[in-house]
């Protein structure tokens, strides 16, 4: 189909304004932060941010490039906010400005240019923000963190989690508010997509077990999970090879093809989905054993990793 191969893997269209539930959270999507982008692109695709609102902070996702989120987050007490990967710094200022929030701090996960190219142009813009990261390659860094540095962001409690494989220094940010009843966030960046994870460019299986399964996977099963790209249906497709038994895949699927038909996001994930469908964290189950032909939990990762990488994603 020509539009498929305009949009490639990437989960692209152009579409209106719209709201929907999102668990008991109403999640509105507007098409600001792409409407130049929009204009100029006529035939190609549009994806459609969105807005995560809780009593106690909110979360933009703003689409960058051809399938890399943004977050724009927010202490609702405070109306302080910080970014996650800002490589579209315009379209960071803009949505910041449209929230009326006071944009702090940077939260950069890792080096690569597709989540940190855009720091140093964003700190020329606003010089007096606190860009961190985990990484001495991370542009216009600022404040180094590592293993559970804790800061906060007006309100909120902002954890560092150390996820080193996809680069050495990746950083995960895992967001909560004392004595709130609502969903705790992270942001995984190239660490854990939804239905799978980032590529080991730097690391080991070992590093992305404990990255998944030890770190991120002990998390509050409710904590929501925001991912540094969509690419979820490509994910589930890869998912359903390893799992073709495995219903949770399936609807999963149907669910995501549907939202990127609609240009809509397949995030926030949460951390108890993920664990009923990403193959890369169901190393332990003996179907996603089986399948590799492996026994050992970490041997499962490094085998699924390498069949992920030369996997070619079906059609349908
Ligand atoms: N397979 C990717 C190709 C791009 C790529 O290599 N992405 C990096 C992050 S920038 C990655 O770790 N991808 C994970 C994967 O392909 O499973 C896609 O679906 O477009
Ligand atoms: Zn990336």
């Amino acid at each position: 189909m020509l539009f498929r191969s305009l949009v490639g893997s990437a989960c692209t269209l152009i579409g209106a304004a719209t709201a929907v539930k999102f668990g008991k959270s109403l999640i509105r999507y507007s098409s600001l932060a792409l409407k130049a982008q929009a204009a100029a692109l006529i035939h190609s695709a549009v994806r459609k941010s969105s807005l995560v609102e809780q009593t106690n902070m909110k979360i933009e996702l703003l689409p960058a490039l051809s399938d890399n989120y943004m977050y724009l987050l927010i202490d609702v007490d405070s109306r302080e906010a910080a970014v996650v990967d800002p490589v579209e710094p315009i379209v960071v200022v803009e949505a910041a400005r449209k929230h009326g929030v006071n944009l702090t701090t940077v939260l950069t996960t890792h080096h690569h240019w597709d989540h940190a190219g855009g720091n140093n142009k964003l700190l020329k813009l606003m010089p007096s923000l606190k860009v961190c990261g985990g990484d001495e390659r991370v542009d216009g860094l600022t404040k180094k963190v590592s293993h559970s540095t804790n800061f906060k962001l007006g309100s909120l409690n902002i954890k560092c989690l150390f996820t080193p494989c996809h680069t050495t220094g990746h950083i995960c940010y895992y967001v909560t508010k004392e004595n709130s009843t609502e969903p705790p966030a992270v942001f995984t960046g190239d660490t854990l997509f939804v239905a799978g994870c980032g590529k080991f460019f730097e690391g080991t299986a070992e590093q992305m077990y404990k990255a998944l399964i030890e770190i991120l996977g002990n998390l509050p099963p409710e904590t929501r999970v925001y991912c540094g790209h969509e690419y979820t249906v490509n994910n589930l497709k890869f998912a359903r090879h390893v799992e073709p038994d495995n219903e949770d895949i399936k609807k999963k699927l149907a669910w995501a093809k549907e939202k990127c038909s609609n240009g809509e996001p397949t995030i926030p994930s949460t951390v108890a989905d993920e664990l009923t469908f990403n193959p890369f964290m169901r190393v332990k189950e003996k179907a996603v054993q089986d399948h590799v032909k492996q026994t050992d939990p970490v041997e499962t990762m490094r085998s699924l990793r390498k069949e992920k990488d030369g996997f070619r994603v079906p059609k349908e």
